[in-house]
């Protein structure tokens, strides 16, 4: 992703602020393999970062104004200043993730001066790729290192963590953490397991022999955020039900024994979350043991599990996992991937099959509106980091 992003960044900075950037950042998107809707359970997710997502040209000014050019945006500019309330805007939605990244950096105290940044990014926008955290970290890793802060003064856990309080106070949606730590830390050639309770993640390398293919079924999503909070609450009062902080706190035997006096719908989403959480262990255990046929069944698990009991997946979605299933069978993986009513579906397959998946989803699928599904063959990507100098 990174040489043709940082030439229009480079190109947007030129036109905006006429001159060159004294330096480049980028943060990717990401696919989550497995462990939907665990996040904000304080359960188990294993995603990886992908090759597309933001990159940002920057460089530092003498006062506290910060300038921001969106290159996806006609390079429209957003200003404001460090020493002023930094508020919301209602008519450019994009310059919230950058004025959210940098009140949050302001309110835990770092050292801001005023810079001028130009963004540019390919993250496909509404799809469930992660295309507002990666430019929140992509802004955070950006005042970091125009700012020369090392690790020890701002750690990836700390540049997720401030970005996701942005999305939830400044953007207003109410998302859990996996998003922004694999944008912030991962790693090539792997996935992470996270624990989103600790912020442990663990590398699990991806199999050699297996392709990353992510099918955006080009359904316009609906109702995204008033579902996604309902499915929040609903996982809230199961926990309150069970008397645990968290459903990551209960297993299936103690989900079924406490069962009593729940209702069957608030009873279902607690068991996708339990039993999503023990997939993704399992999961992870299957993908660096290379056991393809585990991971299978454990992909067809959850995405059953989306289906019926969490209730996140589209007729559309369903229909590419089935078509991608008849091709590969067994020796990959599919299901839908990330907050759900409609977005993506992530196969993991053999790269030989890679064509033949391509093939059966141009004959056979089609989205409501008659678009086609648009497919990308990804690599595990590595977290936020400086390009170059420029
Ligand atoms: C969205 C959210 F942003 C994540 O935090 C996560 O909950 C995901 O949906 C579902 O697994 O991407």
């Amino acid at each position: 992703m990174n040489n043709s992003l940082a030439e229009r960044a480079s190109a947007a900075f030129q036109t905006a602020f006429g001159a060159a950037p004294a330096t480049f950042v980028q943060a990717p998107g990401r696919v989550n393999l497995i462990g939907e809707h665990t996040d904000y359970n304080d359960g188990f997710v294993l995603p990886c970062a992908i090759d597309y997502g933001t990159v940002i040209a920057g460089s530092r000014r003498d006062d506290l104004t910060v300038r921001v050019c969106a290159a996806d945006y006609s390079n429209a500019v957003d200003e404001f200043r460090l020493d002023q309330p930094i508020v919301p805007r209602d008519d450019a939605l994009w310059a919230n993730y950058v004025r959210g990244v940098v009140k949050m950096l302001l309110q835990r105290g770092y050292p801001l001066r005023g810079v001028e940044l130009a963004v540019a990014g390919n993250v496909p926008q509404g799809a469930g790729l992660s295309s507002s955290a990666s430019l929140e970290v992509c802004v955070s890793q950006a005042f970091k290192t125009l700012a020369g802060l090392t690790d020890e003064a701002l750690s990836p856990n700390e540049m997720a963590l401030l970005s996701q309080e942005a999305e939830n106070k400044f953007v207003g949606c109410n998302c859990g953490i996996m998003d922004q730590l694999i944008s912030a830390r991962g790693q090539d050639g792997h996935s992470l397991l996270i624990d989103c309770r600790s912020l442990d993640a663990k590398p699990v390398p991806m199999p050699s022999q297996l392709d990353v293919m992510i099918i955006n079924s080009n359904v316009k999503r609906g109702l995204v955020e008033s579902e996604y909070n309902t499915r929040r609450q609903q996982c809230e009062a199961a926990a309150a039900h069970y008397g645990v902080k968290a459903l990551r706190d209960l297993n299936e035997a103690a989900l079924l024994a406490g069962r009593a006096g729940l209702d069957e719908v608030t009873f279902r989403r607690a068991r996708h979350v339990v039993t999503e959480n023990q997939r993704t262990l399992d999961a992870a255990a299957a993908l660096a043991a290379n056991d393809v046929s585990m991971l299978a069944r454990l992909m067809a698990e959850s995405h059953a599990s989306m289906r019926d009991d969490f209730e996140i997946t589209v007729p559309p979605i369903d229909r590419l996992v089935e078509i991608v299933k008849a091709v590969i069978g067994e020796s990959g993986g599919a299901r839908m991937t990330g907050g759900g009513f409609g977005g993506c579906v992530v196969a993991l397959l053999p790269r030989e099959q890679v064509e033949a998946a391509r093939a059966a989803i141009a004959a056979q699928y089609r989205a409501p509106n008659g678009e086609p599904a648009t497919v990308y063959v990804c690599h595990a990507s590595v977290g936020a980091s400086e390009l170059k100098k420029a």
